[in-house]
């Protein structure tokens, strides 16, 4: 190699702190040493974290960027390092958030030949197979000299359009193999592209009419509100024309929870107010939003949406989007940010803004009557003193003692679907789930990326015994990188949600999917304290609900990691005004409020 060259490895990472990443979160293997000896020279520009399951350095990277908007990158093995890789990929595959994930391979002169670790037997080292579904794209160099090209197109790949994770799949030889002598300059290739692209004029022009005639509205926002940046514009448009806004999972804290125009979760166990809204608006601004089946009620009209009569507008940065579930009445590609800034501008241009605006007293009476009566009908969960602790009782209490500032991470299953209905997201990263690919860990491990993307916020994951235990290795993560995390495990003995479907669907016919003693048959789980202890971490069990509030408030003064194994009751499921329904187990009823049908 000449003196001034470059090696693959060097490429990338010199790529790396040119964007200005500041971490790399992994786990080694003898297919990336070539990538470690090249952070090794440069560990004063950016720094190697080594974690103990490879998902968790993917949802690390994927909580990151949730919380301050800048994408990281993995760093993975051949073969099954890199085979620990790909929930993670789905997972921010389908909630459209990038990260760079650098896998490696076996070497070139080996590839066909079945050596150890490789993929061979339909195609020579084909880990890109295995992700082709799970990442927006992958690039495989295969001599050193592809490198600089292949690192600036997957990470243009990754930020541009819809954002998502890239998979950048490095051969053992290339990341020490020549490559260049200089790397590709981000000001050249990446930093200088938009895609904030506005929509049609005449289209924005026909939405500000829709919405100023509408007599019903709703605003309904998703994730792209949130990671977009539009917050601050949402707030601008909504108040102007007095719109209330309702919200899928994704989109909670597009809008501070405490807004008086904010309605609440659209979903199964979302609030009366917000479903009804939803479901009777004459026109629906959906923005970034991707009707899910969750949000949608299984589609199933009169629950969530009833789209035709309802006239949807929808705006997505991805048109893949538009009209995937409903039909339009305007559909349009926009990122939010710039059609919500479009929408200010033509309000200025026109008459009657404030008449329009002034006749919507009406519809959010009738909204504040509902919100009334959903209110009423939640009441007494809010004073259930019982043990194991009321789930919505536990939710509330960790609501009431999180600071305005904290980033709660959530697991998934039905302390998600708690958490989503009971907490009150002030800010758009002050709870952060995953809808799309929903996969167990993902707040467990989530929650030491959002640490160290916002190193003094208190950083809380709330997440199942089910999900702790699958992923316990964060402990020890935890310990070694002095992260002031804190889970709180909410402790059900049982992966409730799924039990919860099989008690509501299949007359109670529970297998595999609770935990229990062998010869007692009583509810079994490790001591999830214990365990924190003995990874040299404060660990507390509480079983009354102003025992989770007191020992949160412990942990969030202590400053250093923490885990609360809270004992949770496991009967309930929080009730809504909408359904989730799965095909072929039955109907469903919604636990508060009955089917609309339009006159
Ligand atoms: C990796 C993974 N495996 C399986 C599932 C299916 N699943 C969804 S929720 C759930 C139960 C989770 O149990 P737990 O973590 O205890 O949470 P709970 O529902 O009890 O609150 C399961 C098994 C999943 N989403 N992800
Ligand atoms: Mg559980």
């Amino acid at each position: 190699m000449s003196k001034n060259m470059l090696d693959g490895g060097q490429v990338i990472v010199d790529y790396l702190v040119r964007e200005k990443v500041p971490y790399v979160f992994g786990l080694c293997g003898h297919g990336n040493i070539g990538f470690l000896d090249a952070l090794y020279e440069r560990a004063g520009d950016i720094k190697t974290v080594s974690v103990h399951h490879e998902s968790v350095a993917g949802f690390m990277a994927d909580v990151y960027y949730r919380v301050c908007g800048k994408p990281t990158a993995t760093f993975t093995s051949c073969g099954p390092g890199s085979a620990n890789l790909p929930i993670a990929l789905a997972n921010s595959y389908l909630d459209s958030v990038p990260f760079l994930a650098v896998t490696g391979n076996v070497p070139t002169a080996q590839f066909n030949r079945g050596a150890f670790q490789e993929l061979y037997r339909q195609y020579q080292a084909d880990y890109p197979s295995t992700v082709r579904a799970y990442c927006k794209r992958v690039f495989q160099p295969t001599r050193g000299d592809m490198v600089p090209l292949a690192i600036r197109q997957a990470w243009k790949t990754m930020v541009t359009g819809r954002p998502g994770p890239v998979v950048l799949d490095v051969p053992f030889d290339i990341f020490k193999e020549a490559a260049a002598e200089e790397t590709p300059k981000p000001e050249e290739w990446n930093a200088n592209i938009s895609c904030r692209c506005g929509a049609d004029p005449a289209g924005v022009s026909k939405a500000v009419d829709m919405l100023l005639a509408a007599q019903r509205p709703v605003i309904l926002v998703g994730q792209g509100v949130k990671y977009g940046g539009a917050a601050a514009d949402l707030l601008k448009v909504v108040e102007r024309l007095r719109i209330p806004v309702a919200w899928s999972a994704s989109g909670t804290g597009a809008i501070d929870a405490h807004h008086p125009l904010a309605l609440g979760l659209v979903a199964r166990n979302g609030p009366y107010q917000a479903n009804h809204a939803a479901r009777t608006a004459d026109v629906l601004l959906a923005l970034g939003v991707r009707f899910d089946d969750r949000t949608s009620s299984s589609w199933l009209p009169g629950y969530s949406f009833t789209i035709p009569p309802t006239k949807l507008i929808h705006v997505d940065i991805d048109p893949d989007e538009i009209a995937r579930n409903y039909p339009v009445a305007l559909g349009l590609m926009a990122d939010v940010r710039t059609f919500l800034q479009q929408v200010l501008a033509e309000l200025d241009c026109r008459d009657g803004v404030g008449d329009a605006a002034a006749a919507r007293a009406k519809w959010l009476a009738t909204i504040d009557g509902h919100r009334r009566e959903w209110n009423a009908y939640i009441a007494p969960g809010f004073a259930d003193d019982a043990s194991p602790i009321h789930p919505q009782r536990a939710a509330h209490e960790i609501d009431k003692v999180l600071p305005d500032d904290a980033i709660l991470v959530s697991d998934i299953g039905v302390h998600h679907n708690w958490l989503i209905q009971f907490c009150h997201s002030r800010r758009p990263d002050s709870l952060i789930g995953s809808m799309g690919f929903g996969p167990m860990g993902f707040g467990v491990a989530g929650v030491l990326g959002a640490q160290f993307a916002a190193p003094e916020r208190p950083c809380v994951s709330v997440c199942g015994d089910g999900a702790f235990l699958m992923h316990a290795s964060v402990l020890g993560t935890a310990v070694e990188y002095d992260l002031p995390v804190i889970w709180v495990v909410w402790n059900n003995f049982a992966y409730a949600s799924i039990r919860g479907l099989q008690r509501g669907y299949l007359d109670g016919r529970e297998l595999a999917t609770d935990f229990r003693h062998p010869r007692t048959g009583a509810p079994y789980n490790p001591d999830f304290a214990a365990m924190a202890r003995s990874a040299g971490i404060d660990g507390v069990n509480v079983d009354r609900p102003a025992d989770l509030s007191d020992a949160l408030r412990t942990a969030l003064a202590a400053r250093r990691p923490y885990l609360i194994n809270a004992n949770i009751g496991a009967d309930k499921n929080p009730g809504g005004a909408g359904v989730w329904e799965l095909p072929g187990l039955g109907q469903s009823q919604p636990a508060f409020g009955g089917r609309y049908r339009p006159q």
